[in-house]
């Protein structure tokens, strides 16, 4: 059986739908979301990271996945959990 692994030299640059930067998934990432996308609120410095159900589209789904997950254990961002690369996104915090 052959593997094979490819490795990134891409930054881990931001935590998936860490709107707010705080190195952490929680109930403020989807609330932020919600007033971003729907009360003028400020988006977050990676936009790209917003796309929990990862469908490539930034909707109210995302924010009502996110707290699928958060609550009612459905399952997590296909991107994942962790610090991903981002392309323009900025260094967020808890990722390398
Ligand atoms: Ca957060
Ligand atoms: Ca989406």
């Amino acid at each position: 059986m052959n593997h094979k692994v490819q490795v990134s030299s891409a930054p881990l640059n931001w935590s998936v739908y860490d709107s707010n930067d705080d190195g952490t998934i929680d109930i403020s990432d989807p609330i932020a979301d919600f007033e971003s996308q729907f009360s003028g609120g400020p988006d977050s410095a990676c936009p790209a990271a917003m796309d929990f159900n990862a469908d490539g589209r930034r909707d109210i789904s995302d924010p009502m996945a996110a707290l699928g997950f958060l609550f009612l254990g459905a399952p997590p961002s296909p991107l994942g959990t962790a610090c991903r690369n981002f392309p323009g996104c900025p260094a967020g915090r808890g990722c390398p």
